[in-house]
This record gives C-alpha cells, sequence and structure tokens, in this order.
C-alpha cells in the first residue's frame, strides 16, 4: 500500500548499514537480533524506497579478514547493488571498535597507531571511489580523552591535520571526485571528543590544506548532545557552504546518544530542520544514522527505517503548507523576517552618513513588538496538523 508518504529513490533517502544492522549491543547488554547480511539489507532498503546504502568498512568486511574473503563480500554487495539500483553515495572508516584504536586513530598517542589508522582508511577510499562515492565521512569518535594531562590537545589538533592533508592530497593524487565530511560529536565514547561541535570543526577546516574538499556531516542527535540548536548548527554550515553531507536522527536533549528513528524525539527541531534543508540549497542525500531499537525484531527494523523516511516526507509537505500559508506570509512579514535580507548600510552611505542621521526614534522603536509568538503559533498548528 502506497500514500502521499511512501518513499521513492529520487528522495535521496540513505541509511547506514551499521543502522539496520544494528544488533541491539549496548553497554549493558548483548545482541537481540541476529546480525544482518549486507545483501538482504540492500535489498531491503531498496524495497521500502530508499536510494542508497553506506558503510563503514568493517560494517562489509570484519576486520582482519583475508583478501579472498573481502573480495567475496563486495562482489556480492556489488551485485546486490546492481541488481537493485540502489548506489553508495557516502563511505566511511571504523576507528573506533578494535581495541587498537582505544586512544584513537589519527590522534593516538602512539605513532604505530596513527600510521595503522591512515592505512586503513586509504585502502577503504580506494573501495570508496570504486563504488562511485562522493563522500567520504570521517567521524573520530575514539579521538578524545578522558584524563586531562593524557592529551595535548594541539599537538593532537595537529596530528589530525596532518592526517587529513595526507588524505585530501591522496584524493586529489588519484583524481578521485571524494570530499571529505567532518562528524562533529561532543562525547560518547570518549569522555570528551575533539571537534565537539559544528562550529568547532568549522574553525578546524580552515586550517587544513585542502579545506575545499573538507566540509561537515552534522547529525542532530549530536549537537543536542551538547545542548546545540541543530538548526542554527546547519543553517551556518550551509552558510560556510560545508553541508557536504548530514545524519538525520532523533534525540531527546542532552543525555546518551540516542539514535532514535528521524523524527522521534525533538519533533519541531525535525520540522525545522526539514524546512530548511528544502529551502536552503542543500543537494545531498537525506542520510539516517539511528538505531532501530533493541526491543525490535526485524519487522521492526524495517518498520523503524520506514519511519524515518515517511517522516521527513511529511514534516517535508507540513513544512511547504506552513510557507504557502498566506497568514504565515503575513505574519512573516509583520515580524520584519524579510527586512533581515537588506544590508545594514544604504547603497552608497558612508560611515559619515550613518554617523550623521538623526530622525531615528528610540523610543519608538524600543515599543514595536515583534510578534514571533503568532508566528511560532502557526508553526506549531501546521506541524499539530490543525492547519
Ligand atoms: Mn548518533
Amino acid at each position: 500500500m502506497s500514500d502521499a508518504y511512501t518513499p521513492r529513490p529520487e528522495d535521496r533517502f540513505t541509511f547506514g548499514l551499521w543502522t539496520v544492522g544494528w544488533t541491539g549491543v549496548d553497554p549493558f547488554g548483548v545482541a537481540t537480533r541476529e546480525p544482518l547480511d549486507a545483501v538482504h539489507a540492500v535489498e531491503k532498503l531498496a524495497e521500502l524506497g530508499a536510494h542508497g546504502i553506506t558503510f563503514h568498512d568493517d560494517d562489509l568486511i570484519p576486520f582482519g579478514s583475508a583478501d579472498a574473503e573481502r573480495d567475496r563480500r563486495i562482489a556480492a554487495f556489488r551485485k546486490a547493488l546492481d541488481a537493485t539500483g540502489m548506489k553508495v553515495p557516502m563511505v566511511t572508516t571504523n576507528l573506533f571498535t578494535h581495541p587498537v584504536f582505544k586512544d584513537g586513530a589519527l590522534t593516538a598517542n602512539d605513532r604505530d597507531v596513527r600510521r595503522f589508522a591512515l592505512r586503513k582508511v586509504l585502502r577503504n577510499i580506494d573501495l570508496a571511489a570504486e563504488l562511485g562515492a562522493q563522500t567520504y565521512v570521517v567521524w573520530g569518535g575514539r579521538e578524545g580523552a578522558e584524563s586531562a594531562a593524557a592529551k595535548e590537545v594541539d599537538m593532537a589538533l595537529e596530528r589530525y591535520k596532518e592526517g587529513l592533508n595526507l588524505l585530501t592530497s591522496y584524493v586529489k593524487d588519484k583524481g578521485y571526485d571524494i570530499r571529505f565530511a567532518l562528524e562533529p560529536k561532543p562525547n560518547e565514547p570518549r569522555g570528551d571528543i575533539l571537534l565537539p561541535t559544528i562550529g568547532h570543526a568549522l574553525a578546524f577546516i580552515n586550517e587544513l590544506q585542502d579545506s575545499e574538499i573538507v566540509g561537515l556531516n552534522p547529525e542532530i542527535g549530536h549537537e543536542q548532545m551538547a545542548g546545540l540548536n541543530m538548526v542554527h548548527g546547519v543553517a551556518q554550515a550551509l552558510w560556510h557552504g560545508k553541508l557536504f553531507h548530514i545524519d538525520l536522527n532523533g534525540q531527546n536533549g542532552p543525555r546518551f546518544d540516542q539514535d532514535l528513528r528521524f523524527g522521534n524525539g525533538d519533533v519541531k527541531t525535525a520540522f525545522f530542520l526539514v524546512d530548511l534543508l528544502e529551502r536552503g540549497g542543500y543537494r545531498g542525500p537525506r542520510h539516517f544514522d539511528f538505531k532501530p531499537p533493541r526491543t525490535e525484531d526485524y519487522s521492526g527494523v524495517w518498520e523503524s527505517a520506514r519511519g524515518c523516511m515517511r517522516n521527513y516526507l511529511i514534516l517535508a509537505e507540513k513544512a511547504r503548507a506552513f510557507r504557502a500559508d498566506p497568514e504565515v506570509v503575513e505574519a512573516l512579514r509583520e515580524s520584519r523576517v524579510e527586512e533581515l535580507r537588506l544590508p545594514t548600510l544604504k547603497r552608497g552611505e558612508t560611515v559619515e552618513d550613518l554617523r550623521n542621521e538623526e530622525d531615528f526614534d528610540v523610543d519608538a522603536a524600543a515599543a514595536r513588538g515583534m510578534h514571533y509568538e503568532r508566528l511560532d503559533q502557526l508553526a506549531l498548528e501546521h506541524l499539530f496538523g490543525v492547519r
């Protein structure tokens, strides 16, 4: 049965293999589901209307696999992609599960570990290029510390920079059509992770040698774990031209990384984020990085994945209706939202002209209400489905 919210490949929805493939292992409990075969994941997501699938190297090829086994798994995966038309727009590296990465990868104090980590990334970049991925995500989940004296942050950032410069040089030398997307997160699994927020990562990118091919992969839950406004963060990333990719999911405020299906959690953020993505010029995949709760069997996993996509389409329709509502258009005008688009100085005006202006009525301006409450109520009423 299909309706207006049934996803189609042209909606560009993608899922990490590790999302629907999460077996439910958490710090307190063992798996509640059997492992998911990658081929079956591709087939099932295609059936649900997804556009593509993404993966960490170790999701597809277990760590330490022999070359023949690696080739066999890649061939089976490619065959499933070809059969279903599913794409691989993004690939990433697992630099966090194996104990060798317990103190980080690109910023581990142990130099041999850093060298091993780079080799692991380089090998997987070749695979990403073969599969046509245009985005390579770098999530430094273990790049951080629990004890202050253990990590010299400035030197860790130097090594992070060195590693990324090496990777961008490699991609350029090979002529790969790949850009890197850094994924900020404040903590978990490390006590404190380097590049904890969108803002930290944006500033760091400016220090890189090939900064034009390094951008961001912000995740809703990660910004909210830091108590930050995801919509503002994404708007700033777009303003910098750095929104290369995005991880959509759900979170309820600053607490452990919940990875709820998109739409569950902070619904109002989800609404305004979809509104921004649909209107703000983001052309990349709508990628879901969530964990179907461990209460679910596989029927619940697919229901959860379907829900991510349906919720995006429902919110996109609601956002369009909000923007098209004549009362909203009028409320936006009343709130002088468009006035912010006007440069503060008039054309041809000098600083002297500005300083000499005398006809501003301070008291009248101070007394003017902004009518934002009405505007916000209209948004909520669209979201609640009563308009
Ligand atoms: Mn997460």
